[in-house]
């Protein structure tokens, strides 16, 4: 019963390099976190299940793109197919935070013609001594770009869960709610594997029970 989902979304993570996409996916999907984690060359790929209401469970495609300017046009290819994505910068890194408009603006142009939903991600959130933008004024940015906002740490496992979480719900009432359709020729989302109706043992060989034939 392990891989059974009612949907597949393909999600994105972007933003500048080393404010800690990999890592946080590596928290996410493996439960880990390293000191040391190598740039990402184009595009990595990850997938976990997760349960958004009990027995409703969504298995989550999740591209890990690089951050450095020269794998640009690898990553470029994947925003058409993503449903969603995280926009994460580094809290201790003011100029991460500066280049979100640009993230955002080159989401929107290769995820034509379809629509993509972000949650803004303020990374690091350990690191308190070191922060470089308040939680105000992310706020601010966030509602300004019609996104919710949320602070992360892989290092200390800070709302992760919750962050993949809220944007898988906010997707799946999308997708509900018809704002959000599955189309055959786009990967974003796919409608999942439910399977047959199992009987119990007991129902499927009724005593007494005869053969029709
Ligand atoms: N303190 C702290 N450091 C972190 C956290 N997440 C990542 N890092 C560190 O930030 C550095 C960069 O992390 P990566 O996950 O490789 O960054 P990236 O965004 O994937 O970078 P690119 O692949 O080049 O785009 C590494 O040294 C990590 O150990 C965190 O939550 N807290
Ligand atoms: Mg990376």
């Amino acid at each position: 019963m392990e891989a059974i989902w009612i949907y597949q979304f393909r999600l994105i993570v972007i933003g500048d390099s080393t404010v800690g996409k990999s890592c946080l996916l590596r928290r996410f999907t493996e439960g880990k976190f390293t000191d040391i984690s190598d740039p990402t060359v184009g595009v990595d790929f990850f997938a976990r299940l997760v349960e958004i209401e009990p027995g409703k469970r969504i298995k989550l495609q999740l591209w890990d793109t690089a951050g450095q300017e020269r794998f640009r046009s690898i990553t470029r290819s994947y925003y058409r197919n993503s449903v969603g994505g995280l926009l994460v910068f580094d809290l201790t890194n003011r100029r991460s935070f500066e280049h979100l408009k640009d993230w955002l603006e080159e989401a929107k142009m290769y995820v034509q013609p379809f629509q993509i939903v972000f949650l803004l991600v303020g990374h690091k959130c350990d690191l308190v001594h070191l922060r470089q933008v308040s939680r105000e004024e992310a706020e601010k940015v966030a509602s300004a770009f019609g996104m919710k906002y949320i602070e992360t740490s892989a290092k200390d496992t800070v709302n992760v869960e919750e962050s993949f979480t809220i944007l898988t719900k906010d997707i799946y009432e999308r997708v509900k709610r018809g704002d959000i359709n599955i189309q055959e020729d786009w990967e974003g989302v796919k409608s999942g594997f439910v399977p047959n109706v199992v009987h119990s043992s007991e129902e499927a060989v009724k005593p007494g029970r005869k053969c029709p034939c």
